[in-house]
């Protein structure tokens, strides 16, 4: 069970960070009631939502997942893979420094937190647009004395890792169709999506809740299937920023 979630305002600028999606920009008053919702979710669940101000000159910075990778052990502050979000990880170390030692991915190494996956003790790791081998062994080589075994995958579509493949407690993963027959996730039961509803792959899987992006039915009954509670989520305009619902919140 996780305790604590630590999210970030979206700033006045949140809708000028990255994206690659070419259809309207977000509503920003929208973008922020949805972030609002995510974190009294979060807080429905029993977690103490951690509250971080905006940080001016880091558009993406409400994205917080990519700047730390937390494990009970040890809390890694990453280098973002993209050069614009370099220092949104400064604030991350110092609150994070409260709850965990801390290590960090160094130069030449970049790694995003989206692209991070720790089921119990495996620890799979994307390589990505964001996160190269440099960085992905170095987080191999800080989990290592903790029993981590590290899965390196190759991302070759979508932003990160969580954007196609994610737990969903257990042995369960939710997975891209297109993935589901990769070897790197083998002896796990998959629950697969397909491309037209690929966005619902960011699920959250949080104290045994599911936290599921609205708008991709097929998904959502594969999930209630599953007999876990299904908290569905308006998420389009968070989307619009490449965003999702792991990467709105550091959970610990
Ligand atoms: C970016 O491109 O970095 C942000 N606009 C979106 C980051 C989403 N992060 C995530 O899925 N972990």
């Amino acid at each position: 069970m996780f305790e604590h979630a630590i999210v970030r305002t979206p700033g006045p600028d949140a809708i000028s960070g990255l994206t690659t999606q070419t259809g309207e920009p977000p509503d920003l008053a929208g973008l922020k009631q949805q972030h609002r919702v995510y974190c009294k979710v979060l807080a429905s669940l029993g977690l103490t939502i951690v509250h971080l101000a905006a940080e001016e000159g880091f558009p993406d910075a409400y994205f917080v997942e990519d700047t730390a990778v937390v494990t009970p052990e040890v809390a890694v502050i990453t280098r973002p893979g993209a050069p614009q979000r370099r220092g949104e990880e400064q604030t991350i170390a110092s609150v994070l420094s409260a709850y965990r030692p801390l290590k960090a991915i160094a130069r030449p190494g970049t790694l995003d937190g989206g692209d991070v996956m720790i089921i119990g003790r495996r620890a799979f790791i994307g390589l990505s647009r964001r996160t190269n081998r440099q960085g992905a062994d170095q987080l191999c080589r800080i989990l290592a004395p903790f029993d981590y075994q590290c899965t390196q995958v190759v991302v070759n579509d979508g932003l990160h890792l969580k954007s196609s493949v994610n737990s969903i407690g257990g042995q369960q993963l939710l997975i891209i169709e297109t993935w589901a027959g990769r070897s790197e996730f083998d002896g796990f039961e998959k629950i697969t999506v397909g491309p037209s509803e690929a966005h619902a792959c960011n699920t959250l899987w949080i104290n045994d809740h599911l936290i599921v992006p609205d708008g991709y039915p097929a998904t959502r009954t594969k999930l209630e299937a599953t007999g876990k509670p299904v908290m569905m989520l308006e998420t389009d305009q968070i989307r619009r920023m490449d965003g999702g619902l792991t990467c709105l919140s550091i959970r610990l």
